[in-house]
């Protein structure tokens, strides 16, 4: 039985299409910068916005009123969820999914249970991935629902939790590595705190770090071939989160060395919680050699909380994606939608237009940012503008072949006497909107 009432899936239509449920940008196939569309953007869908959640706010609970969310028997509840993100994924042709294990299957009385639930889940969803050559972008354990966790998972002050924690990360490792996961994801949920007045930041801090020593090791012993991505997020739902931002994350990552194993997701929504821009955090994970996958959704710019909504900005993604594209582009990551229809939104086919339309979004900012790159005006600009540092003194300079003195002494013998030159913004910010 099928869920959706639209029967056929999206197809590429032209930019002059009228019709609804069509592509204008995104031709799955169609080369760009010497990759398809389809190899650049690596879309997926979420379980938890897609499935789980059930339209509910702090006001007021359950507006989609899904036949699964009210069944006695829930494991075949869970069975229909993943049908119908498998029928999703069909009509939107999008290739990929993410999971928290608790998304996918109901938790038991005890972990052994739960364990099972999901495993159990996983075989289902397998056999479906076999059928339809969907894949796993990346599976993740949900360590901030239950209330276990409210005071932290690995920075709880309570070592069973900490111990709880790295056995449900283990059995999500096994399942996301059985299902042929590109990554595993780790969101920091709770690992933050409240009031320092009944915190001990050192602990917490030391604990975190453990955790994710024991995630690396761990995924080196099961073979594990994707990264391990953090994903930064400043508060919601703690006051202070560990985890704040990309350079947040960094100090953790390189404090045990392990730029090569664990990179960044970035999700533009927390990036603006951050006081951030999307684009800034993708620019500063490339800069560092971490830069993951993505999380893609909007904030909005008014409410200080994370709205997770379909991105439909143009001008916006094509900063984001000239970004991506400097950063040269995914390799195992790609472009989850962590996004939510809005809870007035109960139609069952909202959920496949929300994301055929921001696919093609992002489709027309992958064109523009091409366009951007291959037009070579502002890279020429971006390059003149640090053309000194190209000659051999300049370069000796940097590489620290010189001492503060001998600079010192150069500058007085050269009378080295810089002079500003216009840093052109709003030249620049034109040039981007010819592309838009
Ligand atoms: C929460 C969030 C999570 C992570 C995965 O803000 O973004 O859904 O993406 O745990
Ligand atoms: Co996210």
């Amino acid at each position: 039985m099928s869920f959706f009432s639209i029967k056929k899936p999206a197809k590429f239509e032209g930019a002059k299409s009228k019709k609804e449920f069509a592509f204008r940008h995104y031709d799955k196939n169609k080369k760009v910068l010497g990759k398809t569309m389809g190899e650049h953007l690596r879309f997926a869908m979420c379980w938890w916005h897609s499935t789980c959640w059930p339209g509910s706010d702090p006001f007021g609970g359950d507006t989609f009123l899904r036949p699964w969310h009210h069944s006695s028997d829930e494991m075949g509840a869970a069975r229909q969820k993943a049908d119908v993100m498998f029928e999703a994924m069909e009509l939107t042709g999008i290739d990929f999914f993410t999971f928290h294990d608790r998304d996918i299957a109901p938790e038991g009385a005890t972990l052994k249970e739960s364990n099972a639930n999901v495993s159990a889940i996983a075989s289902y969803i397998e056999k479906k991935m076999a059928k339809s050559k969907k894949q796993l972008l990346w599976g993740t354990a949900n360590l901030f629902s239950n209330r276990r966790f409210m005071a932290g998972a690995a920075t709880n002050p309570d070592p069973d939790v900490f111990a709880y924690t790295a056995a449900q990360i283990k059995h999500a490792m096994d399942v996301t590595k059985g299902l042929g996961g590109a990554n595993y994801v780790m969101w920091g949920g709770r690992e933050g705190y409240e009031t320092l007045l009944n915190t001990n930041i050192g602990h917490e801090l030391e604990a975190a770090k453990r955790l994710l020593a024991l995630v690396v090791e761990y995924k080196h012993k099961i073979g594990f071939k994707g990264p391990i991505l953090i994903e930064p997020k400043p508060q919601e739902p703690t006051k202070h989160q560990y985890d704040y931002d990309v350079a947040t994350v960094y100090s953790l990552i390189s404090s045990l060395g392990a730029q090569k194993d664990v990179k960044v997701n970035v999700e533009q929504n927390h990036a603006i919680l951050a006081g951030h821009t999307f684009e800034h955090e993708i620019a500063l994970a490339a800069a560092w050699g971490i830069f993951g996958s993505i999380d893609l959704n909007r904030g909005d710019y008014q409410s200080g909380w994370d709205t997770d909504q379909f991105i439909v900005d143009v001008p916006e993604i094509t900063v984001a994606m000239l970004e991506i594209l400097k950063a040269g582009g995914f390799t195992t990551g790609g472009m989850n939608f962590d996004a939510k229809i809005r809870r007035q939104s109960i139609a069952p086919d909202d959920l496949v237009y929300a994301h055929v339309g921001s696919m093609d979004a992002c489709a027309k900012g992958l064109l523009n940012a091409a366009a951007i790159i291959e037009d070579g005006t502002l890279g020429g600009i971006v390059n003149d503008r640090y053309a000194g540092w190209v000659t051999a003194q300049n370069k000796a300079m940097l590489a620290g072949k010189e001492s503060l003195g001998q600079i010192a002494a150069r500058v007085e013998k050269q009378n080295i006497n810089p002079q500003p030159k216009s840093g052109q913004q709003e030249r620049l910010e034109n040039l981007i909107n010819r592309f838009c």
